[in-house]
């Protein structure tokens, strides 16, 4: 704080006193730097899949769809994110479906995306069309879409949904409706552009991998927009990669933050000081700027889906990426 001799303490107590009183503000007033760091809200953190699928498979024993609930979801916790989420921009929630079940209808400002997991029958309804989700199948729910979900199969069905809510909900934006009248939205033909099969997605990273490798991803795939070619949201983008057996990835940072699944293989990632041992199922998060660095320890390739706010980052010019040394 800098202060002229001429004015005491107390002059400047009723200086702000007047500030107040007009809506304004001295930041130098106050002790400290005028742009104060903030630490990282979202810490590396890694789900196990074989803590979650039991308590997944007994929170129908909880939550009946039939009394007017919406969704059976679990949302992976961050212990470091107070509203509850994976990270600070990026919502997961495991959903899961009995046979017959019907997750009414319903339409909000966040995106979601869905990849489909475990169980077949699995759809997701999307503005009238409707999708049967096969394991590996990726779903895109725009803003404002309404959707509605079932399981016309004859064992449980799993997904994950990836929701870009919390940066919606910074912006003052969210909105929620449920569909107006008692009964399903209404079905037409399959959706195609919302739809990406994972038999288009698999073979496309397989013919990447005969051509290219990166250095911090082996090989990496974005999936992107049937119509714009761009990310899959403006605040999300999804990626499918492959880690081929004995590959050890160099260690950068990203900007961006990542939440990712293991979809089959066995390996780990070095997350700055922790070694995060993963296998099929599992769900673990790179914060922002956290060096991250990826191993196969397995015989096969592994096989890891991600969603990220790179898209987000680099629409507001602040997406950057450091090798680390
Ligand atoms: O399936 O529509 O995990 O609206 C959170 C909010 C899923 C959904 C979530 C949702 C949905
Ligand atoms: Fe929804």
């Amino acid at each position: 704080m800098t202060m002229r001799a001429t004015q005491t303490a107390k002059e400047l107590d009723i200086y702000c006193a007047q500030l107040e009183a007009a809506g304004l503000d001295a930041p130098w007033s106050r002790p400290g730097p005028l742009i104060p760091p903030k630490p990282t809200a979202a810490q590396v953190h890694l789900w196990r899949w074989r803590e979650i699928e039991p308590l997944l498979r007994e929170s129908s024993d909880f939550l009946s769809l039939h009394r007017g609930a919406e969704r059976r979801v679990l949302r992976l916790r961050n212990p470091g994110v107070p509203e509850r989420t994976a990270a600070h921009s990026l919502v997961v929630a495991l959903q899961y479906l009995l046979p017959g079940e019907v997750a009414p209808a319903h339409r909000h400002s966040p995106s979601a995306i869905r990849f489909m997991l475990r169980g077949e029958g699995a759809y997701t309804t999307v503005d009238g069309q409707r999708c049967a989700m096969q394991p590996g199948d990726l779903v895109v729910t725009p803003s404002m879409a309404w959707h509605d979900h079932g399981n016309t199969g004859a064992q449980p069905v799993i997904w994950m949904d990836i929701l870009d809510w919390q940066v919606v909900r910074f912006l003052e934006n969210l909105t929620y409706e449920a569909y107006p009248e008692d009964r399903q939205a209404e079905i037409s033909s399959p959706g195609p552009d919302l739809f990406h099969p994972w038999s288009e997605a698999y073979a496309a990273l397989l013919s990447l991998a005969e051509k290219e490798s990166d250095p911090f991803d082996d090989v990496l795939l974005e999936y992107t927009d049937s119509v714009s070619g761009g990310s899959l949201r403006p605040t999300v983008g999804c990626y499918l990669q492959m880690l081929r057996s004995g590959m050890q990835t160099r260690a950068h940072s990203e900007s961006s933050c990542a939440v990712y699944h293991v979809i089959s293989g066995n390996g780990f990632t070095t997350v700055n000081d922790d070694r995060l041992e993963w296998e099929a199922g599992d769900f673990f998060v790179v914060p922002p700027m956290a060096r991250h660095a990826h191993a196969n320890t397995g015989s096969e390739p592994a096989l890891l889906f991600s969603a990220q706010d790179r898209p987000l980052l680099k629409a507001v010019g602040l997406y950057r990426a450091e090798p680390s040394l």
